[in-house]
């Protein structure tokens, strides 16, 4: 029996939110707020802070830190990714001006502790959704890093990109 700290990370709007409520075994704590700047185009809340879930999956309990997204909130990363022992990297498939934004997160988290990662190509529901191959291209440091496909949405997706987790840090 492990428990492990995993950040969920990613580009504003990529879905952090959703993945974590839409697995967690307990009531999501949830720091969302009503947009201010230019984003609330898109939608109206934000994660200003962090969200926290927890699942449970064979023998192993995850703890679920979402970041926030928007960059004005980025003080929070480095504190939330204290001694976490591996971080995802959400990337909105259908938000590719996004990508470069993701490939950066990747780097940054990868500073803060020295971790295994996984990046998740998500929202592949919908139309317009990048190839597997064009994520990978314009988001990891090396060809053949994973990179999974997930929609944010549906248990089972979740759990597969958590198993996957899981086996990369044990
Ligand atoms: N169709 C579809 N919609 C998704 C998926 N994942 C998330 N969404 C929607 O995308 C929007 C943004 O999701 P959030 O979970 O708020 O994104 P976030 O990354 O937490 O956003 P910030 O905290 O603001 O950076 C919401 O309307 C979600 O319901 C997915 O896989 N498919
Ligand atoms: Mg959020």
């Amino acid at each position: 029996m492990a428990v492990y700290k995993i950040i969920v990370t990613g580009p504003f709007n990529s879905g952090k939110t959703e993945f974590i409520k839409t697995i967690s075994e307990i009531p999501v704590i949830l720091t969302e707020k009503n947009i201010t700047t230019e984003d609330r185009g898109i939608k109206a809340e934000t994660t200003v802070a962090m969200d926290f879930g927890r699942i449970t999956i064979g023998d192993d309990t995850l703890h679920l830190f979402g970041t926030p997204g928007q960059t004005r909130f980025s003080f929070m990363w480095e504190i939330l990714a204290k001694e976490m022992h591996g971080f995802i990297v959400l990337v909105d498939a259908t938000d590719r001006p996004s990508f470069p934004e993701a490939a950066e997160l990747v780097k940054q988290f990868s500073s803060f502790v020295d971790v295994p990662h996984l990046i998740v190509s998500n929202k592949t529901d919908l139309e317009g959704a990048a190839m597997l191959d064009q994520v990978r291209s314009e988001t990891a440091s090396h060809e053949d890093e994973e990179v999974m496909a997930c929609v944010a949405t549906e248990k089972d997706k979740v759990i597969a990109v958590l198993e996957k987790m899981i086996e990369l840090v044990k």
